[in-house]
């Protein structure tokens, strides 16, 4: 697709929305209210959270708004795991996205797999928007078993947040803890 000089937000938002009807689980640039992703070197606070199958340790995150936090992600279980910052609306709206990619094989119970060439040169035809044909929205990150990973996120205000696994089944599983950003 090719687009105008002076693209709109409402464009943005336009793809944004395009995005969850779709054969795709691929992400525009979108933006959060809440905040942005940082780099580990700005992080004020680091915060360890264990992975287990099912739920974090700890459960529930108080975070100060203007707090730039370094997320340190420890997989101790036995299946793939995914920390995603957000709001519960979010994370329902994310859950669909990972059952498209769970029903297309890319998601196996232990690992993300890449996208073979050909669907990937199939969608950059079809949906010249939607680059990326993979998991790489900014607010998460996957970590497979066993392994160690980190997500760096400043927090912009003071809001109810939820970080959550949206690998489907594990949120109802109780995957998911209370996040609150407070003044
Ligand atoms: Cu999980």
């Amino acid at each position: 697709m090719f687009l105008p000089k002076g693209v709109t937000r409402s464009w943005t938002l336009a793809a944004c929305l395009l995005a969850f009807n779709v054969p795709a689980w691929a992400s525009p640039a979108h933006t959060y209210d809440f905040g942005q992703a940082a780099s580990a070197a700005k992080a004020t606070r680091t915060v360890e959270v264990v992975m287990n199958d099912m739920s974090y340790t700890p459960k529930s995150l108080d975070i100060k708004a203007g707090e730039t936090v370094r997320f340190v992600l420890i997989n101790k279980g036995q299946l793939l795991h995914e920390l995603n910052l957000g709001t519960a609306t979010m994370h329902a709206e994310h859950q669909q996205e990972m059952l498209k990619m769970q029903q297309s094989g890319m998601l196996t119970p232990t690992a993300i797999k890449a996208m073979p060439a050909g669907a990937m040169d199939h969608a950059a035809m079809g949906h010249g928007a939607m680059s990326g044909m993979k998991h790489d929205d900014p607010n998460s990150v996957l970590v497979e078993p066993g392994k160690t990973a980190e997500l760096t996120w400043t927090f912009s205000k003071a809001g109810s947040l939820e970080f959550a696994c949206n690998i489907p089944g594990h949120y109802q599983a109780g995957m998911v803890g209370k996040l609150t950003v407070s003044q």
